[in-house]
């Protein structure tokens, strides 16, 4: 049988499934896993792992007969592609099974922002309501205008949920999309014309800290931001800065630069709503992208080839 190397966790559905095609070697039941891939990787064919942890490039470097890496997971940036492209390695990711989920979560930070509603939740448990009367009124989300850095296949999905709020939309991306909206070749000025700035861009290199501080004052103490996309498109120490003093208004978060770590200055802050990174984390979807990694790694043992290459090993 063909020999897998497991990194992260999977359920048992996509447990059974690969066992049935693959020796299964999981990384998290390795005492000391980079000494056991020294002594084992020479067998390893292919790898199933996740977009957080992808696959280190010493644990690549052990592996010399590695064929395929399958990431659960759209984003690929903790995986070098280019260095595995380079020695013949595909790998493959999970797009659009998540679009619609990870749309949703964008939409529900964005409206919790708009309606305080982590102020008003905790206003009914705390028991001000009876004591003090009514809650203050909040800001109406309906008829803003949104600017979606990234208008990929999530950041369409993001536009499409939002249509019923009556929203404007506009992007910036580095090229034009061939698309009725507004595009922005500078993200400052959309940023200056925006309600809402909504990220959803790769992380890497290309994207480090593009929100940075003249970005986030272009959106201002009205303005709302939202990331569903990778920690590191933000500039975090600035956005905390300028939540505190008031030159941001509201943010709300779903990625953060050192997750699972999130800094105590965001957690104390009342002008933010933050998740612990599930985006796509539904049931429902979290099966979807799971049975994509899997038909994957079975369809390359077959034959070769694969569903839903990367982009940079979409010619191999
Ligand atoms: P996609 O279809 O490839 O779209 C990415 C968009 O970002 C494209 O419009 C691209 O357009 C733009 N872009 C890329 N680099 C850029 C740059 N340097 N500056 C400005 N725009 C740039 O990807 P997707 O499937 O929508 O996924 C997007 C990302 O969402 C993933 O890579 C992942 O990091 C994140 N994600 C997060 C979660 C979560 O749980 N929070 C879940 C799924 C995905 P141009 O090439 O024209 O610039
Ligand atoms: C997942 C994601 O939580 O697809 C992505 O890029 O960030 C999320 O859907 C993650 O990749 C699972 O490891």
């Amino acid at each position: 049988m063909a020999q897998l190397l497991l990194i992260g966790g999977a359920t048992d559905e996509t447990l059974t499934r690969l066992g049935d095609a693959f020796t299964i070697h999981k990384l998290s039941e390795m005492d000391d896993p980079q000494a056991w891939l020294d002594a084992n990787g020479e067998g390893i064919t292919h790898v199933a792992t996740n977009g957080h942890d992808g696959v280190k490039p010493d644990y690549m470097a052990a592996m010399p007969n590695l064929k395929a890496i399958s990431c659960y997971g759209v984003g690929y940036d903790a995986i070098d592609t280019e260095a595995a492209r380079a020695r013949g390695v595909v790998v493959t990711h999970t797009p659009n099974v998540l679009n619609a989920e990870v749309g949703t979560t964008a939409v529900l930070l964005m409206l919790a922002c708009y309606r305080e509603l982590l102020r008003d939740d905790a206003y009914v448990r705390s028991g001000r309501w009876e004591a003090e009367g009514n809650a203050p009124l909040t800001r109406s989300a309906d008829n803003q205008t949104v600017g979606i850095l990234g208008l990929g296949r999530i950041g369409q999905a993001i536009a499409d949920k939002l249509a019923p709020w009556g929203t404007e939309i506009v992007y910036h991306s580095r090229s034009k999309k061939d698309v009725s909206y507004r595009y922005y070749g500078d993200l400052t000025e959309m940023a200056r014309d925006v309600d809402v700035l909504i990220c959803i861009t790769p992380g890497g290199a290309s994207t480090n800290k593009i929100v940075n501080r003249e970005v986030i004052e272009a959106l201002g103490p009205q303005g709302t931001l939202i990331n569903v996309s990778r920690g590191t498109v933000i500039d975090e120490a600035e956005m905390i800065a300028a939540l505190q003093d008031g030159r941001l208004g509201w943010a709300g978060l779903d990625v953060f630069e050192a997750e699972p770590h999130v800094p105590e200055a965001l957690r104390q802050l009342q002008n933010v709503v933050l998740l612990p990174h599930v985006g796509s984390g539904t049931v429902e979807t979290r099966a979807a992208m799971g049975k994509l990694m899997v038909d994957n790694l079975l369809q390359h043992l077959k034959d070769g080839t694969v569903i839903s290459p990367v982009p940079e090993c979409a010619d191999m």
